[in-house]
């Protein structure tokens, strides 16, 4: 029996959601924009027993670094604190040293992503792969989003697939989910009108899934968005994971007001456990849902995994884009912090590279340590 079919819930429309799910059909926009409405603790029951049917009570993360190697960007989206004008104060661009300093001996999975450059060439982008995988072959390496991959075939005039290629061959093994933001038009021309839509978003990781290339998707809540959009983001993403497979992770981001000017405060903890919930509910058909502790907080990131996330993502190490927006977690977190967290949530540990491929399972406890097993493990 599955933990979905034995749930018994009280709210009459997050029971018409586990009866639809149950019998494998998937949520409409109108059953997602109803459920976000419904008590948040029977929202988080159905969405549980939703990631426990996949994935019992395993949780995943990474030991990763966060390579943020230019905060340049040509760009200028109006929910971003992060990037700068070119020559603008405060802008900064690494150098080769200091690239390879993030390339920690401990690391797994590089993620890196940053501005669109003003004066690099598509080769500079290749270098810092080349790079990393130099100082270390065995590393993950996750980067560029499609907004990237879109401005390297408008430098090379070539289309996505050889941008993709040269990526690969470079040490390129999956794109991460950024840039995705809202699929709303209306959103669209309101906050980042310069950049990329749904349509070439979509279809860029539709052309990497097809080549092999795994990716993540994300989504940016809790600015001007309305639920509907944020749920028909869930759909559309879905539809491509039917059309395409290739989705690891979906992550709802939170976003971090900053001194962008666009909201007051930060989505409530309640709004973000609900997106959660959400994401579980509607993108039914993605691996993993991503709890982002950086910008949810440790706290709510913990609740998540009771609320449908079955991934932390990594301990980070120097994250600069929501600390540019003035986030409150910490830039980074240790792997025995991230562990205790996920153990103390009740869950199973399992650290994974950036291909979900199992590194280390973890014990629920920690064996406690006796002087009789200190002796034998002495003698042995
Ligand atoms: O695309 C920018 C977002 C994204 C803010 O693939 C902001 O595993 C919140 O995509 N508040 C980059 N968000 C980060 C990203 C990501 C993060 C973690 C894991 C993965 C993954 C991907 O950050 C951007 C944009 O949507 N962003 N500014 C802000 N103030
Ligand atoms: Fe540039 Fe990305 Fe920031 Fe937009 S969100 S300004 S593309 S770094």
């Amino acid at each position: 029996m599955s933990h979905v079919s034995e749930l018994r819930l009280r709210d009459a429309t997050v029971e018409a959601a586990r009866v639809k799910l149950r019998s494998g059909e998937s949520l409409s926009q109108e059953d997602g924009v109803r459920l976000f409405d419904a008590p948040v603790m029977e929202l988080g029951r159905l969405a549980h027993a939703v990631a426990r049917d996949r994935h019992g009570e395993r949780v995943c993360f990474t030991v990763n670094r966060q390579l943020n190697p230019t905060n340049v960007c040509v760009l200028a989206c109006k929910f971003c604190d992060y990037a700068k004008n070119p020559g603008a104060s405060g802008s900064y661009t690494m150098t080769r040293e200091q690239i390879l300093e993030h390339v920690d001996p401990e690391i797994t999975e590089i993620h890196i992503v940053g501005g669109l450059h003003n004066t690099w060439r598509f080769d500079d982008y290749l270098d810092i792969i080349r790079w990393v995988k130099e100082k270390k072959p065995s590393l993950s390496v996750k980067a560029y989003t499609a907004v990237e991959i879109d401005f390297f075939c408008r430098l090379t005039k070539k289309p996505a697939e050889w941008v993709l290629g040269e990526l690969r061959a470079a040490g390129l093994d999956a794109l991460p989910g950024g840039g995705a933001e809202v699929f709303s038009e209306r959103v669209r021309r309101e906050l980042f009108h310069q950049k990329i839509g749904a349509k070439r978003w979509l279809e860029i990781h539709e052309i990497a899934h097809g080549m092999g290339i795994p990716s993540n998707s994300t989504l940016l809540y809790g600015h001007i968005e309305t639920r509907a959009e944020r749920v028909q983001h869930m759909i559309d993403l879905r539809d491509l994971e039917r059309r395409a497979p290739g989705f690891f992770a979906f992550i709802p981001l939170a976003f971090q007001p900053g001194v962008t000017g666009l909201v007051r405060r930060q989505a409530s903890a309640i709004e973000d456990l609900k997106t959660i919930a959400l994401s579980r509910l509607v993108f039914d058909n993605v691996p993993h849902v991503k709890a982002y502790w950086i910008m949810l907080g440790q706290d709510t990131a913990a609740a998540a995994l009771h609320f449908g996330a079955t991934d932390l993502d990594g301990t980070i190490g120097q994250e600069k884009i929501a600390h540019a927006a003035l986030a409150k977690s910490p830039v980074g977190m240790a792997e025995a912090s991230m562990v205790q967290m996920i153990r103390e949530a009740g869950k199973l540990p399992v650290q994974r590279d950036a291909l979900y491929r199992v590194i280390r399972e973890y014990p629920r406890h920690e064996p406690v340590e006796t002087p009789a097993r200190a002796a034998a493990a002495a003698s042995a």
